[in-house]
């Protein structure tokens, strides 16, 4: 039978006056469960409940809220193995992959426990004698987050974990293609016994709960990962209300393959950072960008190594790359492949759906590879399907020229054994992240997580330290213990030596 869930508002399961939806398989299109599309009242409510939750959450000690972290994180880890392949049913990663979305759950709630007994501020000598000044973290008060399908228990982990740890309760509106992952990942907070209204979800429309949420006066601040347009839209909405918001919205994150790269690995790290998530990772490679003199050898072992990859179902472990996420996710990379062609874009392998027997009951796309020219929109575009573009390069700096030249500025990647040209690359690529020798995507959840351009304002990072200032202010405090009248900046001179 199709369970069906209801909201999670206030400590409890609850019914919906809005809609019901339903989540299916990509790969096989089989229903998994039905959602309500929460009401304004609902929003209102939920948000209501959030603020009287943070009267007690941010009072309660940090350290006492990272052992609730700690003890949701030991569940999340007992029960890996059946979260992953929620993961892989419902969004379409193979399980390897589904795993990794649950180990980045259990790291970072581990990790963001640990900044209870942490959260470092500042002491400083005052100007004054007898008086000393410090910074404390502030907690901003109830969020809204508001997350996509591709890591659809990592983006919930991360922005909750620093929401909590910092003290503030959040309500949670994942995005309706995976509102299944969002729920198993709710049911394991609320085994932990986080306290009722630390913890909400409502599912449904982004523009009734996604928007409700960032307007209404209790919400002070938004993490929002998905599209650019919707991110935009999300900014201005909150700048509004002048709270805080963290977006993370896409790349089209350039690998660069020096001439005296080391083929072999490149290859490795190429395949995994195109075509692994079926290229919907907001980090994927989707440019490879080569030296001239290398490119047509780069060419021929890309096209033959994309053949071999293994479509599918991806809860079979042969598998290498699933379907992508939905019915609109296949209509605009297909969309995107019909672009490349009608542009002149030369295809070297893939571009076309799969069909016949199983493939017709899923969402499953070729690996795909066009020759582009860096002016063509599928130089410069975000795909988020296993669609890679590879451009050619005169040199580093042509390399690098072209990298730079699309309006995100996400991951990037260089292969090479010469120094000159890694540290030169670590500097001159616009973008919130660099690897050496390895793909774009693959980021640790103890570094920040961002980046530049129109991937997202510079002033957010989640992950890392970091990432609690999405959700604290810094407050000053100056503590005088002189016993007397001190005036900072006024007579200051007659204090000296007094
Ligand atoms: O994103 P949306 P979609 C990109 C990727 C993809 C495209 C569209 O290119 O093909 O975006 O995907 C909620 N106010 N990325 O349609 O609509 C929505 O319900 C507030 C890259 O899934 O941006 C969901 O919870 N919220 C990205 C979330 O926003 C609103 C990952 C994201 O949905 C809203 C996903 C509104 N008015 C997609 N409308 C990445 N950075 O990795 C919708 N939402």
């Amino acid at each position: 039978m199709v369970q069906e869930y209801g909201l999670f508002v206030g400590g409890k399961w609850r019914k919906s006056e809005g809609k019901r939806f339903e989540t299916r398989n990509p790969a096989t299109s089989e229903i998994l469960a039905t959602f309500p599309s929460a009401t304004k009242a609902e929003v209102d409510e939920s948000a209501h409940v959030a603020k009287a939750a943070f009267e007690k959450w941010k009072k309660t000690p940090a350290p006492r809220r990272g052992e609730l972290m700690l003890e949701a994180a030991r569940i999340f880890r007992r029960k890996k193995e059946d979260l992953a392949r929620v993961v892989t049913t419902e969004m379409g990663k193979v399980l390897a992959e589904g795993r990794g979305d649950v180990q980045e759950v259990i790291d970072f709630y581990e990790y963001a426990a640990g900044e209870g007994r942490r959260m470092f501020g500042e002491t400083t000598p005052s100007e004054l004698p007898n008086k000393m000044c410090l910074t404390v973290r502030m907690p901003v008060g109830p969020v809204g987050l508001i997350t996509p399908w591709n890591f659809p228990m990592a983006i919930p982990a991360w922005k909750s974990g620093a929401a909590l740890i910092a003290g503030c309760p959040f309500v949670l509106k994942p995005s309706s293609l995976t509102p299944l992952c969002a729920a198993k990942f709710v049911e394991v907070l609320e085994e932990a016994g986080f306290p009722p209204g630390v913890v909400n979800m409502l599912t449904g429309d982004g523009a009734v709960v996604g928007d409700g949420l960032v307007a209404h006066p209790d919400i002070r601040a938004i993490s929002f990962t998905g599209g650019v347009e919707t991110g935009k839209h999300v900014y201005e909405s909150a700048a509004k209300k002048m709270i805080k918001v963290g977006l993370e919205l896409g790349g089209k994150n350039p690998i660069l393959a020096m001439e005296d790269a080391n083929i072999e690995l490149l290859m490795d790290g190429v395949m995994f950072g195109a075509f692994g998530t079926a290229g919907q990772r907001c980090t994927a490679s989707s440019r490879l960008i080569v030296h001239q003199k290398i490119y047509d050898q780069v060419v021929d072992e890309l096209v033959e190594r994309a053949e071999k990859l293994r479509v599918g179902n991806p809860i079979d472990p042969k598998i290498d790359m699933g379907p992508v996420a939905s019915a609109d996710q296949e209509k605009k990379v297909l969309e995107y492949i019909e672009i490349g062609k009608k542009e002149g874009d030369k295809l070297l392998t893939g571009g076309q759906k799969l069909k016949g027997g199983a493939y017709d009951k899923g969402f499953c796309i070729a690996p795909t590879v066009f020759a582009v020219d860096r002016t063509k929109r599928l130089a410069q575009e975000e795909i988020f399907g296993p669609v890679l573009s590879v451009l050619k390069a005169r040199d580093f700096d042509d390399a690098v020229a072209i990298a730079n030249s699309v309006r995100y500025g996400l991951s990037s990647s260089i292969y090479t054994n010469d120094l000159r040209w890694a540290f030169r690359a670590m500097n001159d690529l616009e973008a919130g992240i660099t690897y050496v020798n390895a793909p774009t995507i693959g980021a640790e959840v103890h570094l920040p997580f961002g980046g530049t351009k129109e991937t997202g304002p510079t002033d957010t990072r989640e992950a890392g330290t970091t990432a609690l200032d999405e959700f604290t202010y810094w407050k000053t405090i100056y503590v005088d213990y002189s016993g007397r009248l001190q005036r900072a900046q006024i007579d200051t001179e007659k204090i000296v030596g007094a």
